[in-house]
């Protein structure tokens, strides 16, 4: 009497469905299969590369060891009953285009990526990666309508892994042993916290002269440059698709790590109706609580000027979108 050797599909696994299948996305999608978190499904505008990249993935699984499923799709309908849908469609500034284009043609792209996924997966945690971060995730929350605490931008993750592993090289240690805090929008006006910085509890005051400390900020801040200028096409993405998977671990797993992400302040710190990378508690029912520091006068001060550059970037989106 023969067998039949089919296995009933165990469906214990979540899914986690990415929104652009460029360097972010793909890498991204490559990390969450293959550590084994999730079933993914990988979208772009652009017919055959998803398929490609997923096709890809999938040959490797016998190599790699796992049994997760990847799809790649032009059709948002596969994006059906997501846990996490992450979004990274965008386009790069280009020559000649001006910021305000770039915010408009991504604005566009950001919020009509969120309205259709939201069609299928209602109750999914949506994760912003497309820059400008701070302004596309406010826009992603205010076109939807989502709960703010389903609505959160990846950069304080990618900002403070660069602060810590330039402390690491610095000292020579472990970058296991050190603890960071970025703070603020993702851009030059970021707030790197050498107060909130550590090496095994050691604050990093102790351990380095100010000069130091001023120099290894600034490269923070210059992060994503110091990468565009060496790649020469395209700009970084292992480490923002780690950032981005630590973030969905955390969900996923409700694990409630705490850590620096952008989210939605109704008055703290002093802060209302605007999206800005502070402490967060992120689990599996999303953003579970935002943390207030007490910052110094100067640091205060530092976050207020980043917040206003976010603002007005959030109201130029807003008109360049009605008109
Ligand atoms: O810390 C952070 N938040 C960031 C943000 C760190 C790194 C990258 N950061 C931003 O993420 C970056 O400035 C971009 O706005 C996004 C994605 O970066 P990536 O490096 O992945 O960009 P790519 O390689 O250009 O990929 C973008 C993909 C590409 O395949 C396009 O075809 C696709 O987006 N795209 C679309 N997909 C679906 N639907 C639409 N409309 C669409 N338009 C473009």
């Amino acid at each position: 009497m023969s067998k039949s050797l089919t296995l009933p599909l165990c469906n214990k696994f979540p899914k986690v469905s990415i929104i652009g299948a460029g360097n972010v996305g793909k890498t991204l999608a490559q990390r969450i299969i293959e550590r084994n978190l999730a079933n993914a499904c990988l979208l772009d505008i652009v017919e055959g590369l998803p398929q490609g990249i997923a096709l890809d993935l999938m040959e490797a699984r016998g190599l790699e060891l796992h049994n997760r499923n990847i799809i790649g799709t032009n059709d948002y309908q596969d994006t059906a009953n997501s846990d996490v849908v992450v979004i990274t469609a965008g386009v790069a500034r280009k020559p000649g285009m001006s910021r305000e284009d770039l915010l408009k043609i991504n604005a566009k792209i950001v919020t009509e990526a969120a309205q259709k996924c939201l069609v299928y997966s209602p109750n999914a945690l949506y994760l912003v990666i497309t820059n400008p971060l701070d302004v596309m995730t406010y826009l992603v929350w205010k076109t939807t309508n989502l709960p703010c605490e389903k609505v959160v931008g990846m950069a304080g993750v990618l900002d403070s892994a660069r602060l810590q592993a330039f402390i690491a090289m610095e000292l020579g240690v472990s970058v296991t042993d050190v603890q960071s805090m970025v703070l603020g929008g993702h851009g030059d006006l970021m707030l790197p916290l050498p107060r909130y910085c550590t090496v095994s509890g050691i604050p990093i005051t102790e351990l380095l002269d100010d000069i130091t400390i001023n120099k290894l900020v600034q490269r923070t801040r210059d992060g994503g440059a110091e990468i565009i200028k060496l790649l020469k096409t395209g700009s970084a993405y292992y480490a923002p698709a780690s950032s981005a998977f630590y973030m969905i671990e955390s969900v996923l797993l409700n694990q409630s790590r705490l850590l620096p992400a952008a989210v939605y302040l109704q008055g703290e710190y002093g802060l209302n109706d605007l999206y800005l990378g502070v402490p967060c508690r992120l689990g599996c029912s999303g953003v579970e609580q935002i943390l207030q520091l007490n910052l110094t006068d100067e640091e205060k001060q530092a976050l207020q000027i980043s917040a206003r550059s976010v603002r007005d970037n959030i109201n130029l989106a807003l008109t360049t979108m009605r008109n």
